[in-house]
């Protein structure tokens, strides 16, 4: 869904997770990736430039809450903005008896939505009745006919005009939810505004929705806003999420009119529907499972290096100790599956199952080798030679070829590490490197 913004969001957060230092330089760099993601998907330049304004200001002037390193806070504050860019509160509806009118341009989604909305009325446990106010288009009734069997609820079309027809069905229906489908028009024109609104006052519509098509993108905002002027609106239900790239533009646009969207729709079937909630869908776009967990655990980690730190590790010296460090972070933050899991956009890196069990098992034993090696050794490892080699393969309780692997690896890293230097996002992580010593990276 959204296929370019969640790769572009997700490319934002992978550059954070890889930064050693979070500075102006740094920051820059995620929001010009974070402004090409969001315009590309059409959201308004005006959100754009002042969702941009607020995360250099809050992370390059603000001090992070106690216990939350600048990074973690980075992390926070993007996923936060993001979430009140696309909606901030989740879009509720009452599970009550009530009725809904659905109100749209030509050709929106409403008859289709219709479908989803009766399903997800009638599997909570409430009957559900359509009511076929579409006079306008020939062939509207029988497909709202038809939906309405194939969802097996109710279907009401007694009557000339649109009027006619909603007060028929006000009298027969016991159904506890009754939606009234509507004609759309090119435009939102007289005719149609006196035509809602007075359907709306004579069905007494406990909600009026305003079904608009994802690919108008930022057009939703005067879209949203003409209806509720004209017509009054409760809420909208954003369609065609799956088929545009300009999703992130209708919602953002959506959120500005000052109407709550409460659905979307995610496809052509009555199931591809869900309710709307901001926060689960940023989690989603970005392919993070669930932020806090993340958060959490790059906390108690401290995944984060210190300034000094990663600039000795730039300029290529990266000592034994560096890399036992770097081990048993990875040990403290669970298995190395679930870290790169965590570390956003390695997720979608596919590593095969006993590969990572393998290597998981080499970490251990990794472990267990520096352990035994001297501290001289462990500043400057070029000094370990084969009578020194066979020494710390007997105090680790290893093979001598184990003790040989890990050094070849640690002066890859090694390399790695130099030839990072200069380099920026992912590059600069020495978790980064080490990912790439296990074929991740
Ligand atoms: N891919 C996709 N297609 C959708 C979605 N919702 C509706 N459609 C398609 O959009 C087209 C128009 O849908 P309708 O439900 O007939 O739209 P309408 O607003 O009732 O149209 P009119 O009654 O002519 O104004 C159909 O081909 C639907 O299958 C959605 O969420 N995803
Ligand atoms: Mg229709």
């Amino acid at each position: 869904m959204l296929g370019n913004l969640g790769t572009g969001l997700k490319d934002a957060f992978r550059r954070i997770a890889g930064l050693g230092v979070v500075d102006r330089e740094a920051v820059e760099a995620v929001v010009r990736e974070l402004q090409r993601a969001l315009l590309q998907s059409d959201v308004d330049v005006q959100l754009v430039s002042e969702l941009s304004a607020r995360i250099r200001e809050k992370v390059l002037k603000e001090k992070p809450p106690a216990g939350m390193t600048l990074k973690e806070y980075f992390i926070k504050m993007l996923y936060e903005e993001l979430v009140r860019l696309l909606g901030a509160e989740k879009g509720e509806i009452e599970l009550k008896p009530q009725k809904i009118l659905v109100c749209g341009l030509f050709g929106s989604g409403k008859t289709t939505t219709i479908a989803k909305l009766a399903k997800w009325f009638k599997v909570r446990g409430l009957s559900v009745g359509l009511v076929a106010c579409d006079t306008h288009r020939a062939a509207a009734q029988e497909q709202l006919r038809q939906i309405a069997s194939r969802v097996d609820v109710r279907f009401y079309g007694e009557g000339k005009s649109p009027q006619d027809i909603a007060k028929n069905a006000l009298r027969e229906s016991k159904e506890d939810v009754l939606i009234f489908d509507t004609a759309g028009r090119d435009a939102l024109d007289k005719e149609l505004a006196k035509e809602l609104k007075e359907l709306g006052a004579l069905v007494k519509a406990d909600e009026v929705l305003l079904v608009i098509p994802a690919d108008i993108g930022q057009a939703a905002r005067r879209q949203s806003e003409e209806f509720n002027r004209l017509v009054g609106i409760t809420g909208i239900i954003i369609t065609k999420l799956d088929g545009t790239a300009r999703g992130g533009g209708a919602l953002a646009a959506a959120h500005v009119s000052g109407a709550r969207v409460k659905f979307i729709g995610v496809g052509e079937k009555v199931d591809d529907f869900e309710s709307y909630d901001p926060k689960r869908f940023v989690g989603r776009l970005i392919g993070y499972g669930d932020i806090e967990g993340l958060l959490e655990k790059a906390k108690s980690a401290g995944v984060e290096v210190d300034e000094g730190k990663a600039k000795r590790l730039m300029e290529g010296r990266f000592t034994m100790d560096d890399f036992y460090e770097q081990l048993g972070q990875m040990g403290k933050m669970g298995s190395l599956s679930k870290v790169m899991e965590m570390i956003p956009g390695m997720g979608q890196v596919k590593i095969p199952k006993d590969m990572m069990e393998v290597q998981e098992g080499r970490m251990k034993k990794w472990k267990f080798i520096i352990e035994s090696m001297t501290k001289e050794e462990r500043a400057d490892p070029d000094i370990i030679r084969a009578s020194r080699i066979a020494r710390i393969a007997k105090g680790s309780g290893t093979a001598e070829a184990d003790v040989r692997a890990l050094l070849k690896s640690y002066k890859q890293a090694q390399k790695f590490m130099k030839m990072a230097k200069g380099g920026k996002g992912l590059k600069r992580g020495p978790l980064a490197a080490l990912a790439k010593q296990f074929g991740a990276g």
